[in-house]
């Protein structure tokens, strides 16, 4: 490009004018909120972390400078290092001592219930081994996780890879257990014919009523696949359970050419709502958020979160089950998970990563992300913990 006066002229012959904005304030920008808000973010979590790794991994070799440096690899850094908990949040060992953190993550390795590409049994290992990327700390939502919040990884489920229906009765003990200590369940899946499961769990530890806000291309929602309980049917057998109110399931981003008559029938007769990717066009994301919010909420207490990886488009997840194109861009589910979870959830599953087919691990990597995205957004918006008015005392 080469210049003329203040008019670029580019090398195909575009004109870029550029104006001058000499009343623009930079203080009106996101960007300059986030740099200031940091300011307010203690770090006594970290210290303590930094310390912590000196006196279990040994102060680190004479040429090293920076004191804070172990000759073990304890905690955070550096992040290819170390063993892989989830965001290298503390393994608990003793399923008991659970109670005693904000969040808790936990595994379900299983693909038992996959009617196409298996795989999502690796799902848990491939999200926590892409885990290690992240810093605890989210710029633009202005949170650090590490400091406001207690996190842990409680480890697998223990699965029955030929049995479905013993591998429910493990989930649900399991998410149960975690759901009942009063730490939010997060549970990385896994094929989302755990989603039936899961929530039965929950379910099964309050006597409140629970809505569902449902990230999908498929409905998920028919009585059987190939004569089974498959991943395709965890909604017909939650939205049976007496406080798991079908007309309080809100499937958000179905369509496409993987959506069974069955399974549409089904919705039709338990009122379920479906916002497909066209409404959300029309509709744009905050009201589409504003929509599905409404919906799941109407006369319930609590919220569950259930997000299938295949929502976003096939261009971006290539490791899952039923890839289908024309689903979500990147930035508006992630948008749109932090616009949902500001009021709140009592769980949340990542369901149908499936590490075999993935490449460079970016489908792992969008499941974590809208983890740690939803995550953020709880604790900015005031709501951590905010679950524990349900559990049944
Ligand atoms: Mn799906």
């Amino acid at each position: 490009m080469k210049q003329k006066g203040n008019v670029w002229q580019g090398s195909l012959g575009s004109r870029f004018a550029r104006r001058h904005h000499p009343s623009f304030d930079k203080t009106k920008l996101d960007g300059w909120r986030a740099m200031h808000k940091e300011r307010d973010i203690p770090g006594v979590k970290w210290d303590e972390e930094r310390k912590a790794a000196i006196r279990h991994g040994l102060q680190g070799a004479d040429s090293i400078e920076d004191q804070s440096i172990s000759t073990f690899s304890r905690g955070e850094l550096p992040h290819f290092a170390g063993i892989n908990t989830f965001l290298k949040a503390p393994y608990i060992e003793d399923v008991k001592d659970v109670g005693s953190y904000d969040v808790a993550v936990l595994g379900v390795p299983f693909d038992g219930g996959t009617t196409y590409r298996p795989g999502t049994r690796f799902g848990p290992q491939g999200i926590r081994r892409i885990s290690a990327l992240y810093t605890p700390y989210n710029y633009e939502i202005g949170v650090d996780l590490r400091e406001q919040m207690s996190l842990c990884d409680v480890g697998d489920i223990f699965t029955i890879p030929a049995n479905i229906e013993k591998t429910f009765d493990q989930i649900s003990k399991g998410v149960g257990h975690v759901f009942a200590s009063g730490a939010l369940p997060i549970i990385l899946g896994g094929d989302h014919s755990i989603g039936f499961a899961t929530v039965r769990g929950i379910a099964s530890h309050t006597d409140k009523k629970i809505g569902i806000i449902h990230f999908d291309r498929h409905a998920d929602i028919q009585e059987k696949d190939l004569d089974e309980r498959m991943h395709t049917t965890p909604w017909f057998h939650a939205t049976n359970i007496p406080n798991i109110p079908a007309e309080n399931l809100v499937q958000v981003g179905i369509g496409g050419w993987q959506v069974p008559r069955e399974a549409v029938a089904e919705a039709r007769k338990r009122n379920t709502t479906i916002l497909t990717m066209s409404d959300v066009d029309k509709l744009g994301l905050e009201k589409t958020a504003e929509v599905a919010l409404e919906m799941a909420w109407k006369g319930v207490d609590a919220v569950y979160l259930s997000f299938d990886i295949d929502c976003v488009d096939a261009g971006f997840v290539p490791g899952t089950g039923w890839p289908e194109p024309g689903g979500f861009l990147p930035r508006e589910i992630l948008r749109l998970l932090q616009l949902v979870a500001r009021e709140g959830i009592c769980g949340m599953e990542v369901v149908e990563v499936s590490p075999p087919y993935d490449v460079s691990d970016i489908t792992s990597l969008m499941a974590l992300r809208a983890i740690v995205d939803v995550l953020g957004t709880i604790v900015a918006h005031g709501k951590l913990g905010s679950h524990k008015g349900i559990i049944r005392g």
